[in-house]
């Protein structure tokens, strides 16, 4: 009994060896016939299909000296390669990114530069406008012009050197003001008109005495003489624009 199960268990065992061979060999073939089908040769892969579990195995020895070891070693190189390029083209597309940024950035600085001269170049107008119009109130605004009666004039003499008034002529704008003083010790009037026509009514001091002053403004333009009632030889003119 013993001896008989024994034999049926070493069949068994024996079966189940070769089995394991074949299907090993054969997943080994197919593996491999899948990854490079084109190269594997046909009478080989017969060879494994019909042969046993150790024919399997000195196949398996066989195919794995790789015969396609260079055209692997080619493409592991190209990918090297490759990625080596992608690397170098990286890098430039990195640079010129960054050369970009920096442009950019020199070009806001330009343009921020150019803002700011505007700017500056603005506040300089508006000071200039702002200094015309200061100005033009400045010559706008009516002006007081002083006239001396100097010492001695009321002796004939001065009326030689156009010094009977001081200054005998003044030019003034519409709306400016004359302010004699008399600085002479006698004293003396500020007629509009001349000795020889009359007073012409448009201003008239009548007598002011010495250290006094007399003031009149000028609203129109137009040349005005006037003279002295007291001493005619004095003879002045405001010229009013
Ligand atoms: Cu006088």
């Amino acid at each position: 009994m013993v001896s008989k199960a024994l034999v049926y268990i070493g069949i068994a065992v024996g079966v189940i060896a070769m089995g394991g061979a074949i299907a090993y060999g054969t997943i080994n073939q197919q593996s491999y016939v899948s990854e490079e089908a084109s190269f594997a040769p046909a009478a080989e892969q017969g060879s494994i299909t019909s042969d046993s579990g150790l024919g399997a195995e000195l196949n398996k020895e066989r195919w794995h000296e790789d015969p396609f070891g260079d055209i692997a070693q080619k493409v592991r190189e190209n990918a090297g390669a490759e990625k080596k390029v992608t690397e170098v083209e990286e890098m430039e597309v990195e640079a010129e990114v960054e050369e970009m940024e920096v442009e950019a950035e020199v070009e806001e600085m330009e343009v921020e530069a150019e803002v700011e001269e505007m700017e500056v170049e603005a506040e300089v107008e508006e000071m200039e406008v702002e200094a015309e119009v200061e100005e033009m109130e400045e010559s706008s605004e009516p002006q007081t012009v002083s006239v001396d009666t100097p010492v001695g004039t009321s002796v004939p003499g001065c009326e030689t050197t156009n010094e009977c008034w001081t200054p005998a002529s003044v030019t003034i704008n519409a709306g400016d003001t004359v302010e004699w003083t008399n600085s002479d010790t006698a004293a003396h009037t500020v007629t509009g008109g001349l000795p020889a026509d009359g007073p012409s009514g448009v201003f008239d001091s009548s007598l002011f005495m010495a250290g006094a002053t007399f003031s009149h403004t000028f609203e129109e333009a137009g040349s005005y003489d006037y003279f002295c009632m007291v001493h005619p030889w004095m003879v002045g003119n405001v010229q009013v624009n």
